[in-house]
Formats: structure tokens, sequence, C-alpha cells
């Protein structure tokens, strides 16, 4: 039966069966289903045969072929994962989809990065770069460079450093960005306003008394003795060689002294006696200067 070839045997006869029958007469159907055939999918057992209905994501005579749900789409920046009747687009890190299209956008890198010191951040691929303002460095800006170098500042004054630039502490007497200024302390009138001058010199400054005082220019006081002759080695010098300064007595009725009368007199560092033209040593101590009384 069934299409089987008969060939004769003695006293009997023999079925070649074909392929999914069997029995004596080749009359009773093979279930294939029995040896489970079908890879994905449910068996049904036919005359003769079998067929698998595959589950979702299978095709072939026995559901072994995965559909394949990459094969029209794009990822772009990212591979595409095979799935069951579906597909999943891996995005190469640092991408992303946007407006439906698969792993088209460059994600933003910068979202919680902060970079300091003015310093801003630039999107990359997977990464960030902090761009930063001039005079710092490193990943985040927070570096900052030392501006100061050996001699930055001159004559011992201190660097500090500061953003792309540097501040210099200056010593006393010295100003500018590199202490490289003098300072003109005589601008400030730091003598004596009336008894001194002031002499500006690099770094500082000296402080003079005039002719005739003495101190240490901020202090000076009047010479009162006069160091009358000194200058020219003289005790008998003319007295409208000197200004003199020393306060001079007026005494009432003048002063006699040999045959004259003398009307003025000031002390100094020499005794001198005055007459109408000329001075006299008169004594070894402080002077006194007598002027001639006119008749
Ligand atoms: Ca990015
Ligand atoms: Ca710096
Ligand atoms: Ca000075």
């Amino acid at each position: 039966m069934n299409g089987a070839a008969c060939s004769d045997a003695v006293d009997d006869y023999h079925c070649d069966c074909l392929l999914g029958w069997r029995g004596k007469t080749c009359d009773e159907d093979i279930d294939e289903c029995l040896s489970n055939p079908c890879l994905h999918g449910i068996c049904t057992n036919t005359p003769a045969s079998f067929k698998c209905s595959c589950s979702a994501g299978y095709t072939g005579v026995l559901c072994g072929e995965k559909i394949d749900n990459c094969a029209e789409v794009l990822c772009n920046n990212g591979t595409c994962k095979n799935m069951v009747n579906n597909y999943q687009c891996i995005c190469k890190r640092g991408w992303e989809d946007a407006d439906g299209i698969h792993c088209i956008q460059n994600s933003d890198d910068c979202v919680n990065i902060n970079c300091l010191n003015g310093g801003s951040c630039i999107d990359k691929i997977n990464t960030f770069e902090c761009d930063c303002s001039v005079g710092f460095s490193g990943k985040y800006c927070s570096i900052n460079k030392d501006d100061c170098e050996p001699h930055s500042c001159h004559h011992g004054g201190t660097c500090v450093d500061g953003a792309n630039t540097f501040t210099c502490i200056c010593p006393k007497g010295w100003t500018g960005n590199n202490c490289s200024d003098d300072i003109d302390e005589c601008d400030s009138h730091p003598c004596n306003p009336h008894r001194a001058t002031c002499t500006n010199t690099d770094g500082s400054y000296t402080c003079t008394c005039k002719e005739d005082y003495h101190g240490d220019g901020i202090t000076c006081n009047e010479i009162r003795l006069f160091t009358y002759g000194l200058k020219v080695g003289d005790q008998r010098s003319w007295i409208n060689a000197h200004d003199y300064t020393s306060p001079i007595f007026s005494p009432p009725f003048g002063i006699p002294f040999g045959n004259s009368m003398f009307y003025r007199l000031y002390v100094s560092n020499i005794i001198h006696l005055l007459s109408l033209n000329c001075s006299i040593l008169l004594f070894n101590i402080p002077l006194i200067y007598l002027y001639q009384q006119y008749p």
C-alpha cells in the first residue's frame, strides 16, 4: 500500500515502504513528531510526513533559522543585535538616538562637567576637553601656571603668582610692576619742611639740615654758636661776610667797650668785639659780637 513495492518471497511477500510509512503492508503512518524534529516550533504529523509551525522569529522547514531582523536596520554609530522578532541597536559609547534615528547623536559629555577658572567645556566623542583660560592648565583647568620667574621682581621684591600674570611686592623705596622704579620720597616732603633739604636716591632718600642747622634732617636745630671764620680759617673777617641767624640783642643803653659804645651783640663760638668795620677777637670763650653804636 501507499506506493510500496511488493516482492515475492517463499510463502510470503515483502513490502519496501516509501518514506513515512511502515508496517507489513506499509499502511501505518510514521509519527515523525515523536522525535521532535522542529527546533523552534510545533510539530504536526501528516500522512507520510510532518509539518513545523515555527515560533516567532524562526523560519525554515525545521524552524532552525533565525529571522534576521537586522537585515534592513541602520544603526549608524552602533551595532545591531538580532533578537526574536525584534532587534536592538547598541550604540558605541558616546552616541545616542535622536529623532528616531539610531546612534546618530553625539552624546553631550559636558553634562555635569565644571571647567574651572573660566575654562569652557568642549564636547567630544565619548569624552570632553576643557578649553582653559590663559594661564591655567589641567583636565579641569585647576592648575594655575607659575608666572613668577627667578628675576621677575627687582631689588629683592617678592613675586606673587596670579592668573597669567604676577605681582611684585616691592621693598621699601621701590615701586613699579617689577620694583624697578625708584620712589621719589621727596615728593611727600619727609624732611624738616623749613630747615632741611631732601635728596632722592635710588631706593631711598636723604634729609640734610640746611647750613647753620644741625640734626638728622627730620629734627634740625639752629646752630646758635656760629663757627665764625671757620670756612675761611679767619678769625678776623668782616661782619658782612656772614649770614647771621643767631638772635641779636639790643641792650637798651648799649655796651661800653674800650672807647666806644656798642649797640648790638650776638653769640658765636669765638669772642669777637665788633667795631664799625671789623671784628676783634676778645676771649677764648664763646664769643660776643658787638655792633658799634653810631655816634
Ligand atoms: Ca560627546
Ligand atoms: Ca599663574
Ligand atoms: Ca628714592
